[in-house]
């Protein structure tokens, strides 16, 4: 018996002792999929500077190329997001047929209304209804791609805001915004989804027109069941408990997906659980919680989540920064898979502060190392991808891309 073998056995006494159910934490963790960004693989930066790396792709082909090798030593990562027209080709067909023979699909198609001069004041919002009908056409255009390529979300984020007090009336940005998004909504496949992300602030600075996920909520439930709220982890304001938003939008069976990413003061889009994987553990908690929930539809809202990641690489190696993201996204949800629901909903029942706050935390305190290499081993991946990508010389085999790769 080798030290892993052991470590595996030992863990696997131990949380059979706790009631916890090995084989089935086993299945949870290789059903996971966590979509990666096609614009994590370009180069990115801040408003300060763009740093430009070698081997960066230099077009949605090589972009894929790859999130390919991302999801080869994963084994989680199968589907790709594009932000359009970032990821702009002549040809959809060839760019999903591609995606295909590199044992990938196409994801969430995420338009962009935030980098055209016709969008300085606004996109779907603006005062102007030429420029939100160019908004609302090119909405409609990412709809058709998502179509063409089979994918079901697009994933809309607006930057729409104001920087001056009395700069556009406030709420008739909100009434324009549910007149475009009703447009946008109805040419919609029954299929598909419109998952409405917010953000406090940022590029608008005195006020956002999707501020906070109780605006976006209310779009989202005025507009039907199709629409649903995403939630980026870095888009709120300092000590915001994003736990008990995911608590609350799964409740209402609105929470339709995440941009997962990490940040320590604004939207940082730093590696997932790089500076509070915690909280990343107690999102996965409300997340089995509502999964175990009796009521079917929070059960499947739960199920129906889209796991996204929502980085910027801006001094990383961007491919082994994407690597590290997915590995500590599965670590934190191993982790949380060993909660013992029934022992902290005993606790709660007995108002015992401490013993449910010991049920959630002690799952967070064990080591799931052996267990994630017993999973990786039976996926067929390599057990430490992370190794496995900086010994494979696939950062030499991109060198000949040069400098001067896509950028947003
Ligand atoms: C906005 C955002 C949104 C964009 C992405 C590039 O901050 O999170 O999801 O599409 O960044
Ligand atoms: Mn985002
Ligand atoms: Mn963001």
């Amino acid at each position: 018996m080798s030290m892993s073998d052991s470590a595996y056995s030992l863990f696997v006494q131990q949380q059979t002792d706790r009631g916890i159910d090995v084989e089935q934490v086993k299945a949870r963790l290789k059903e996971l999929k966590v979509e990666t960004p096609s614009w994590g693989y370009g180069d990115s930066g801040t408003r300060f500077k763009v740093f430009k790396q070698v081997g960066v792709p230099r077009n949605p082909f090589e972009k894929l190329d790859d999130a390919a090798q991302v999801h080869r030593l994963t084994g989680i990562c199968p589907s790709v997001a594009l932000h359009i027209p970032w990821d702009k080709v002549d040809d959809y067909d060839q760019l999903q047929q591609h995606a295909a023979s590199l044992n990938l699909t196409l994801g969430a198609i995420n338009p962009n209304l935030f980098q055209d001069d016709d969008y300085i004041f606004g996109s779907l919002c603006n005062s102007n209804p030429a420029i939100r009908r160019r908004a609302v056409e090119h909405m409609l255009e990412c709809i058709e791609i998502a179509r063409t390529v089979n994918s079901s979300i697009i994933s809309l984020w607006l930057a729409d805001g104001t920087n001056y007090p009395g700069q556009d009336s406030i709420r008739g940005r909100k009434h324009r915004l549910l007149e475009t998004l009703t447009e946008v909504y109805q040419a919609l496949d029954p299929n598909m989804r419109l998952l409405i992300e917010y953000k406090f602030f940022e590029p608008a600075f005195y006020h956002t027109d999707l501020g906070d996920w109780g605006m976006a909520y209310n779009m989202a439930l005025k507009l039907g069941d199709q629409a649903q709220v995403l939630v980026d982890t870095g888009h709120h304001a300092q000590g915001t408990n994003v736990e008990q938003i995911v608590a609350y939008l799964l409740d209402e069976q609105k929470l339709g997906g995440f941009h997962f990413n990490n940040r320590k003061y604004a939207d940082d889009d730093l590696i997932v659980g790089s500076v509070n994987p915690y909280e990343l553990f107690l999102i996965f908690y409300q997340i089995l919680d509502a999964h175990a929930d009796a009521n079917k539809g929070i059960q499947q809202t739960a199920e129906n989540i889209a796991y996204m990641i929502d980085q910027s690489h801006c001094i990383e190696p961007k491919i082994p920064a994407m690597i590290r993201s997915v590995l500590n996204v599965h670590t934190q949800y191993a982790k949380a898979l060993l909660i013992n629901l029934d022992e902290v909903k005993a606790a709660q029942e007995k108002q015992d502060v401490l013993g449910a706050e010991n049920a959630v935390r002690e799952a967070f305190e064990f080591d799931v190392t052996p267990l994630l290499h017993v999973v990786r081993e039976e996926m067929g991946v390599p057990i430490n991808p992370m190794r496995a990508y900086l010994e494979s010389g696939y950062a030499d085999s991109i060198k000949p891309r040069g400098k001067g790769g896509a950028s947003w």
